[in-house]
């Protein structure tokens, strides 16, 4: 019998179909061949390599788990996979369609008019259109239900006070998926770059995702007519309904990232000679690697359980904040734990663990933080008592 692949040690791509197989394939090779050589100097040079975005957009991925309006309609599993590849890039690459997919084009086709429908998700997922998500104050975002950002309604138009923070991008997004509080509760509006009151200016000095726009968001002012509102969309299940779609791309993306470290390391590890014999022969350097791939295999498996839910309409959001906890953790532990066997080598950008591990620091926090997804999972087995 075959030894197992230390990437897939359970053969979970086993289980996949023929079409979520080439789905995946087709990204590996676009990550491969057109992601992994820029990333390490985009990251270095803190700049979101935009020239990936016309191949992003050409393989279908943009709105890829819609159907109609150009989208290509895939299943979530295959979603799944287009952002476990990505990752395997950078998350910045993931952010940018995450945020595309499930913040801004989801929400169009979810709470959207018709109108909304057809004016938008086209260009969108050609990526004539790009979008960002506003939801996060400078006050703290782990309670958006606290919002200070207000729109007043005046004639037929709705007038646009207050600030969004850490928006991913902020400023190459020509709309704004902005969420706001008004008299009647959290709503909805795509604000349009160009509007007056509206601005954005990037978020410098971060030593996490760096080959990734980060914004901040200003309105003062702002007033966008009602057909730009998202009809649809009353009070906070909204935009969590969002959340729960980035965070589903998240639990897959992390896998990505912990692969890319395991193979770095791996290839490290079999190379390196120390005390006469490689470092790969050494009892706690097998038992470190054997516990990275206990770890992957474990998050692949409750991924693609979650993708099946997920396809067969059965995932509770909740089954989401488990996986997006376990497997942001999982990724996190692994890039940390490759960095420190490259020793001294893995503190470069030419050696991905370290970039990884950066990255993970904002995915661990973004989407919700590790704790809220832990009181989350928490407040379901206590009878719905939230201890937020
Ligand atoms: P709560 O009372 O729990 O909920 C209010 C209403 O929403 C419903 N709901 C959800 N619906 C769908 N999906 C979810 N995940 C949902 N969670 C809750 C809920 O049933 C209720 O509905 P209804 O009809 O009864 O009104 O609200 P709460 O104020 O107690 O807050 C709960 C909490 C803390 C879990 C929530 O505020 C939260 O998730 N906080 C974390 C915020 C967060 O994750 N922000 C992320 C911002 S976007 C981002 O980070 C993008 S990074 C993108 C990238 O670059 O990849
Ligand atoms: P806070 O909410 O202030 O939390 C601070 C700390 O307190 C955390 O450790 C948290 O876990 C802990 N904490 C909070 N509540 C409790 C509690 N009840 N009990 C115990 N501990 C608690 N947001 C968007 O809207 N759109 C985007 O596109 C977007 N992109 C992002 C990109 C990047 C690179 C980053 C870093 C963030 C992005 N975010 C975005 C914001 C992100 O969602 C928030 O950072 C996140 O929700 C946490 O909010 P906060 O940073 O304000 O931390």
């Amino acid at each position: 019998m075959e030894s197992p692949n230390p990437f897939d040690f359970y053969d979970v791509r086993g289980l996949f179909s023929d079409d979520e197989r080439a789905v995946q394939d087709m990204v590996t090779r676009f990550v491969d061949e057109q992601a992994l050589p820029i990333i390490a100097d985009a990251f270095e040079h803190d700049r979101f390599p935009k020239e990936l975005i016309p191949t992003i957009a050409e393989m279908g991925l943009l709105g890829c788990n819609i159907e109609g309006y150009d989208c290509a309609g895939l299943n979530n599993v295959c979603y799944g996979l287009i952002c476990q590849e990505l990752e395997r890039g950078d998350s910045g690459i993931r952010s940018f369609m995450s945020v595309q997919n499930s913040l801004c084009m989801f929400p169009i086709h979810r709470y959207g008019s018709e109108e909304q429908r057809q004016r938008w998700l086209p260009r969108m997922a050609k990526a004539q259109v790009i979008g960002c998500f506003g939801l996060t104050e400078p006050d703290g975002g782990s309670d958006p239900g606290t919002m200070k950002t207000h729109a007043k309604k005046q004639g037929g138009d709705w007038v646009i006070n207050g600030a969004k923070m850490w928006i991913t991008n902020g400023t190459i997004a020509d709309i704004a998926i902005t969420w706001a509080m008004t008299d009647e509760g959290v709503r909805g509006f795509i604000v349009e770059k160009g509007t007056p009151g509206y601005t954005a200016r990037d978020i410098k000095r971060k030593f996490s995702l760096r080959a990734s726009v980060t914004s901040e968001l200003f309105f003062d002012n702002c007033r966008v007519p009602d057909s730009n509102r998202l009809p649809e969309a009353h009070g906070l299940a909204g935009p969590l309904s969002c959340l729960t779609q980035a965070r589903y791309g998240i639990v897959w993306g992390a896998i990505g990232s912990a692969t890319a470290c395991l193979d770095e390391c791996l290839r490290f590890v079999k190379q390196r000679t120390l005390f006469g014999r490689p470092l790969s022969h050494t009892q706690t350097i097998q038992r470190r690697l054997a516990n990275m791939v206990r770890r992957i295999t474990n998050a692949r498996l409750l991924a693609l359980q979650l993708g099946r839910l997920k396809d067969a309409g059965r995932m509770h959001h909740s089954h989401v904040s488990l996986a997006k906890w376990n497997n942001v953790r999982m990724g996190l532990d692994v890039a940390r734990d490759a960095r420190d066997m490259l020793g001294a080598g893995g503190i470069t950008v030419e050696q991905c663990p370290i970039r990884h591990m950066l990255n993970l620091e904002s995915v661990i926090t973004y989407e919700g933080t590790e704790t809220i997804h832990e009181l989350i999972v928490g407040r379901e087995l206590c009878d719905g008592v939230a201890a937020f």
